[in-house]
């Protein structure tokens, strides 16, 4: 069922704490965890507790959620002291955009410069 937690899924597997992360917030619908190979110093993903694929159907079921995502990224951002900076939020969304994770995530980069367009 949507927004359910699936047993083969990585990030709802961190979301229980079953699969250990660097949790760097966490609110009463996400959680915000340092990646585990990361793009540049400040590279935090933020994440729903409840399981969709990706932002689209994220948004589709549950638009407030997406909005406390947003929210958290300004907070990360300030944290690690790169919101005056600058930083970068991305929704990969589709394996021909790069997602490799099939449970919608937020990645937060910053900390150094970032080019534009992105690869
Ligand atoms: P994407 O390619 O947009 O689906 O991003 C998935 C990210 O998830 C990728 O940057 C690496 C990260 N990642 C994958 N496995 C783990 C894990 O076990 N722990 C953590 N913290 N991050 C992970």
């Amino acid at each position: 069922m949507a927004g359910e937690p699936q047993a083969d899924c990585l990030f709802c597997k961190i979301v229980a704490g079953e699969v250990p992360a660097t949790i760097v917030r966490e609110t009463a619908t996400t959680v915000a965890f340092r990646d585990i190979n990361p793009q540049a110093p400040t590279h935090v993903l933020i994440i729903p507790k409840v399981h969709h694929p990706d932002a689209a159907a994220l948004a589709a079921a549950e638009p407030q959620v997406v909005a406390d995502i947003l929210c958290e990224a300004r907070k990360v951002a300030a944290e690690d002291g790169v919101e005056d900076t600058g930083y970068r939020v991305v929704f990969n969304t589709g394996s021909g955009a790069g997602q490799t994770v099939f449970h919608a995530h937020l990645h937060v980069l910053g900390g150094r410069g970032l080019q534009w367009p992105p690869g």
